[in-house]
């Protein structure tokens, strides 16, 4: 082992802070010729969610109120119904994820399909990289069905954090009511990289956590729930800790756009026919490409 792995490893068991932020300095340095700054968003309201998402690791708004478009929302929530009618339920092993999730779209979509406009408008980008203080790439793009199952709660249903990057964003797009029984995210707020929880609590050998487990570390009655009507946008660091509440009675579509920087720790799933270079911001350039115009 290499001195500087051998420091980290102790600097890692006995000051776990100082160990994030000299990780975080380092994925900054490297992540520097592509930095953004929040005070370059001049949007009052997009400013407010990224402050939320700095503090907390989550934050709540609607598709109306961030982008506004109402015939793309209408278009892409057409297309996440269409998709939604022709799911046919298929064998799943046994408390595996399939049981209750399928992705309905995924990984190739053309550039002009409604979730790529939605995954690439500039509003959403600039709360994505406001967060992350850097021009991220859009790295992954799904349509997720979820719905009810018999048995207790498994895999994502149990309190967990991501370990795809130093910090990232996900932005979920609901296409149905979200409500209790539909299984909403479910969010530790404070867990995030940025916040000032993060504490490992107890857990299993896959790193979940129960219920029991998790308030312990966050008290319960601050956990946020997030329901909401279809519309909603979430944005959440999924690498503070998160759950989908185990759906009780209810299915539930939304989109999942999945943001990260240029030094993420896990490959990008995500390919685009017909993306038409021109007319790509600078950020947007980043966000498909992972790399400047050059
Ligand atoms: O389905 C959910 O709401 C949980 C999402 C989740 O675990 C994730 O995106 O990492």
């Amino acid at each position: 082992m290499s001195v500087g792995a051998a420091v980290r490893q102790q600097l890692a068991k006995h000051a776990p802070r100082l160990e994030e932020a000299a990780v975080r300095a380092n994925w900054r340095l490297k992540n520097r010729n592509r930095a953004f700054s929040p005070d370059d968003v001049s949007d009052p309201k997009q400013r407010q969610l990224i402050d939320a998402l700095h503090r907390d690791g989550v934050v709540v708004t609607s598709f109306d109120e961030l982008i506004g478009d109402q015939a793309l929302f209408d278009e892409a929530a057409a297309e996440a119904r269409r998709l939604h009618e022709a799911w046919k339920p298929e064998e799943a092993e046994a408390g595996s994820k399939a049981t209750f999730l399928t992705k309905l779209a995924t990984t190739r979509f053309r550039a002009d399909d409604p979730f790529v406009r939605i995954a690439l408008h500039p509003e959403v980008l600039n709360v994505a990289n406001g967060y992350l203080k850097l021009r991220s790439t859009l790295r992954a793009l799904d349509l997720w069905h979820t719905r009810p199952t018999p048995g207790a709660a498994v895999q994502t249903q149990l309190w967990h954090r991501d370990a795809d990057d130093v910090m990232n964003v996900k932005l979920f797009l609901y296409f149905t009511d979200v409500r209790v029984p539909a299984g909403p995210l479910t969010y530790a707020p404070d867990t995030h990289p940025l916040g000032n929880r993060r504490e490992l609590p107890e857990h299993d050998e896959n790193r979940r956590s129960t219920d029991e487990q998790m308030a312990r570390i966050v008290p319960e009655n601050e956990w946020r729930i997030l329901e909401g009507a279809p519309g909603t946008i979430v944005f959440a660091d999924t690498c503070g800790y998160h759950k989908q509440l185990k759906p009780e009675a209810d299915e539930r579509v939304k989109l999942v756009a999945h943001y990260v920087s240029g030094t993420p720790y896990v490959e990008g799933v995500l390919e685009l026919e017909g993306v038409d270079e021109s007319s790509l911001t600078d950020d947007q350039y980043y966000a498909v490409f992972d790399r400047s115009r050059g």
